[in-house]
């Protein structure tokens, strides 16, 4: 492998000094040219010069030019279900439809238990991912975005525990395209319980004429499939074969977003982003539920997704993304379900607010706000997992990226005409970690609720107490651990690395789980003043130990995230279940991803 050459870094610095865009290259492209993270053939054989040293520096960009605040209202898909397709034709097989123009994923996995087994059981979706014109404020021009259905955020999806989802992916990007991201694709559903195959591993990018290292062919579409079982559900089934699993492993907010390798962040800043809903007896989804097990939380249009993502735009308003640094980027506009300070009108009643830091750097403490005051709300889940009882009287709720938070709030209190607020209370300057939370006038505005209207109907939703049960915790058996794993984060020589080491997509997995075998893992961050928010696929953790203590009340319930502060250690158990494949683990500063600290791990029987 080359060394990054004094010469190189020039050509870098003037691309980016001379194109506002920067270069619109991939890591994988300047892997192949010797450049950017090509310097590590070997971490540990690096010698001499640190990596440090040679690196692009990053732009200096000028602030975001000002908005018009309070003009556009959020729009309606982002919390409006969007509805299932009526005439789709599911595949008849296991294999991928490559002479119908499939992509060459894998086979689906378990194919015959759930496909076909009636129409009526199961709920059909298709999303085109395509460039389209977007606003994010009425100060700024109309511009391109991409988006799943074209639209930014992607619609959000309504499913439910015991009907499967087909999901059926098409990428209408267009391959010449201009400015930042690139048109392969390939989805996850963060959180989702998923196959392999469907989980949008970062090799399976795909287009019409490209295709990454771990998929066989190109493709103009691609199927997921997304079981709606909730995780364990194999050992379920020994004593009951219908079973669907264990409701305690429910799942609740999550979102979809790309994942491609090396272009995460710039395809998830250029919109592709969505949020994804998850519903069973429990958390219904209906506040009128007759159901006594239901918890009647407020739902329809009282239960809506806030997915935020941060941005810089150009002195011309058009959105801007630095693809080259390594680091970080860092924004000084947060889009709250694509809009950059839109208002939200609500009605005087109880509303559950899902709040999803779609990144790709920044860190988040929400409050809200009313004439200066902070409100109350009851914080009720976290990385979308309903908490065992609400954790009453908050008023803030601090994320990392890609975690998430629900919160119940009411505005009955609040007179017709009365604004709120939502503030952000981190201030993060640059791309490190957090830098301390800031008093309530010096915090940013992103979001006006105005009170507009009495409800039209009684809200029927509950009242939430500290003792009101949410959902109870799965047991852990901590005797059945056989397997230890350390896994350090850190930076060497300049470039990411966990267990020393890079991200190698062409190489096979770093280790191997055993199915439906617990494993403790210890998470550490090496230091160097880095947070690195720890995101692990297919199955949710329970943190044992933070720093050898318990974990703070809302860290308490099942996470996918795990949040590493400077020369922090979480101990969390796992347990991958039903499933096996490839998967990975990766920082979720989307740049850190994209910059390969991240590891392939598989799960075997
Ligand atoms: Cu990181």
């Amino acid at each position: 492998m080359k060394k990054f050459t004094k010469i190189d870094e020039q050509k870098v610095k003037q691309v980016s000094v001379n194109d506002f865009d920067g270069p619109n290259a991939k890591r994988r492209n300047l892997l192949k040219l010797g450049l950017g993270l090509g310097v590590v053939a070997s971490v540990s054989q690096q010698t001499s010069k640190a990596a440090d040293e040679v690196l692009p520096p990053p732009l200096i960009i000028p602030p975001s030019p000002p908005v018009l605040a309070w003009q556009e209202q959020i729009p309606e898909y982002c919390y409006r279900a969007k509805t299932t397709v009526e005439n789709f034709y599911p595949p008849t097989q296991a294999a991928a439809n490559i002479e119908g123009g499939e992509c060459g994923r894998d086979p689906i996995q378990r194919f015959d238990d759930f496909y076909p087994v009636g129409d009526e059981n199961h709920d059909y979706y298709e999303l085109r991912v395509s460039e389209q014109p977007h606003s994010f404020n009425p100060a700024y021009p109309i511009q391109s975005i991409w988006g799943y259905d074209g639209l930014f955020p992607g619609p959000t999806i309504h499913a439910r525990y015991g009907r499967p989802v087909m999901l059926r992916l098409y990428n209408e990007l267009p391959e010449d395209h201009v400015g930042f991201g690139s048109p392969e694709i390939s989805m996850h559903l963060h959180n989702m319980h998923t196959s392999s195959e469907s989980d949008g591993f970062p090799g399976d990018y795909w287009s019409k004429s490209v295709v990454g290292p771990t998929m066989s062919a190109p493709g103009s579409f691609k199927d997921h499939c997304y079981y709606n079982v909730y995780a364990g559900f194999d050992k379920a089934r020994e004593t009951d074969p219908s079973s669907i699993g264990d409701p305690r492993e429910a799942l609740g907010t999550l979102w979809y977003h790309d994942h491609t390798l090396d272009i995460t962040a710039a395809n998830c800043v250029k919109g592709l982003v969505g949020s994804w809903l998850m519903f069973d007896e429990i958390d219904s989804g209906n506040e009128n539920d007759t159901n006594p097990a239901a918890l009647r939380l407020p739902s329809g249009d009282y239960d809506v997704p806030l997915m935020l993502v941060d941005m810089r735009f150009k002195p011309d308003g058009t959105l801007f993304f630095d693809q080259m640094s390594p680091e970080g980027f860092v924004g000084d506009m947060v889009a709250v379900n694509g809009k950059i300070k839109p208002f939200f009108n609500v009605a005087r009643r109880k509303y559950r607010l899902r709040f999803i830091n779609g990144g790709p750097t920044r860190y988040y403490g929400l409050s809200v706000v009313h004439k200066g005051k902070l409100q109350k709300f009851a914080y009720i889940a976290n990385d979308g997992n309903l908490l065992e009882a609400p954790l009453m009287d908050q008023t803030r709720v601090n994320l990392a990226m890609a975690e998430r938070g629900d919160i119940v709030i009411d505005f009955s209190a609040f007179p017709v005409g009365s604004e709120l607020f939502l503030i952000n209370r981190v201030r993060q300057d640059d791309t490190r970690k957090p830098d301390k939370i800031l008093e309530i006038n010096e915090s940013a505005e992103i979001l006006k609720f105005i009170v507009n209207r009495n409800p039209a109907e009684p809200d029927n939703s509950r009242i939430l107490t500290a003792s009101t049960p949410l959902r109870a915790l799965p047991p852990i058996d901590l005797s059945q651990v056989r397997t230890r794993r350390k896994l350090l984060f850190g930076r060497k020589n300049g470039v990411w690395t966990i267990n020393d080491q890079i991200f190698d997509v062409t190489k096979g997995p770093r280790f191997t789980s055993k199915k439906g075998q617990p494993e403790i893992w210890t998470l550490i961050n090496e230091g160097g003043g880095w947070e690195h928010p720890i995101h692990i696929h297919l199955e949710e953790g329970r943190i044992l130990k933070r720093n050898g203590k318990a974990p703070p009340l809302h860290e308490r319930g099942r996470k996918d995230v795990y949040n590493l502060r400077p020369g922090e250690t979480i101990e969390i158990y796992i347990n991958f279940r039903d499933f096996p494949g490839k998967y990975v683990m990766h920082c979720h500063n989307l740049v850190h991803e994209d910059h390969a600290m991240m590891i392939r791990f598989d799960v075997k029987d």
